[in-house]
């Protein structure tokens, strides 16, 4: 009998994606995805939000070599709180083709950001959804700011769109490269053209250091699957604005869905509808994820 249950309105990733039509250019990145436990092995955070299926890294890594990627950059799920060992273990089973993204307390010593350097991490997470997290204090957070920037990792910030201009300032103050998940998590039933979008545009445009991942069309669309017809026009945007700070990811296991868990194949397909050339999925599939993440193998 397993140590966790997941909820009841749980919905589990699919075992059996579709083969994608698109093939992914070569060296491809899938740069957010998570593993969940499994909880028997590297149990839930007690202060966790949700409590999910398991997600094992052999799982996760299967997927990629199916989809065609070649590397994971694994991102820690809320459901493990601050405890990265889950991440970790992902990390050093993967061979040098996983980077991570941990979350980690401000109280956290030098020593212990250069085991999680050593592992792979290159990067810490600042979440403010509230669903998902009690709130840090941004003092706190800065704190962590000032001590992962010499390592040279960067900050991923996940928000949601109305909450932009509370946040506006502090996230421009961050010392770092920042990596705004999912667009913003933007309201797609409003304009692309909106202030709403607008002002996250902005954000991206005054400050050359905040990169966006245009990944989550299954999570921000109202029109549904499989088309996410009206999230292309935020994602499109987005990648032909700002080519060189654009990241794409699957977000397996697809934490709290809760109308449908997409088909990871029909995922992959969406990719050239936002970005419409050769040149622009080679910026977002490879070359942008492996400067932040493999910057030792540029050329
Ligand atoms: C995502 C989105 C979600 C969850 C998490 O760490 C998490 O629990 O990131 C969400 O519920 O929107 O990026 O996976």
């Amino acid at each position: 009998m397993s140590k966790f249950v997941m909820d009841a309105d749980w919905l589990c990733w699919s075992a059996a994606p579709s083969k994608p039509v698109f093939k992914v250019p070569e060296g491809a990145v899938d740069a957010h995805c998570h593993v969940f436990g499994p909880g028997d092995t590297f149990p839930f955070a007690p202060e966790r939000k949700y409590t999910p299926c398991d997600a094992s890294w052999q799982q996760l890594f299967a997927l990629r070599d199916y989809l065609g990627f070649e590397r994971n950059v694994i991102v820690q799920a809320t459901c493990h709180g601050s405890d990265n060992r889950a991440l970790i273990d992902a990390l050093q089973r993967s061979n040098g083709k996983a980077r991570g993204v941990a979350t980690v307390t401000p109280g956290i010593t030098d020593q212990e950001l250069q085991v999680l350097h050593d592992a792979g991490v290159r990067g810490v997470r600042f979440n403010f959804v509230k669903r998902l997290v009690d709130a840090l204090p941004k003092d706190g957070l800065l704190e962590v700011a000032h001590k992962i920037a010499p390592l040279g990792w960067h900050i991923v910030i996940y928000f949601e769109g109305k909450e932009l201009p509370e946040h506006y300032d502090f996230f421009a103050s961050l010392p770092t490269t920042v990596v705004v998940d999912h667009m913003g998590r933007p309201d797609v039933t409003c304009s692309v053209d909106g202030p709403e979008f607008g002002l996250f545009l902005k954000l991206l445009h005054e400050n050359p250091n905040i990169w966006s991942k245009v990944s989550c069309p299954e999570r921000l669309s109202v029109s549904g699957p499989h088309g996410y017809e009206d999230v292309i026009p935020f994602a499109k945007r987005v990648v032909e604005m700002f080519p060189d700070r654009v990241l794409w990811g699957t977000d397996w296991p697809h934490p709290n869905m809760k109308n449908h868990i997409p088909d990871d194949g029909k995922l992959v397909d969406f990719i050239p509808m936002i970005a419409q050339s050769a040149k622009l999925q080679k910026k977002l599939l490879v070359d942008n994820p492996m400067r932040l993440y493999w910057p030792e193998e540029n050329t």
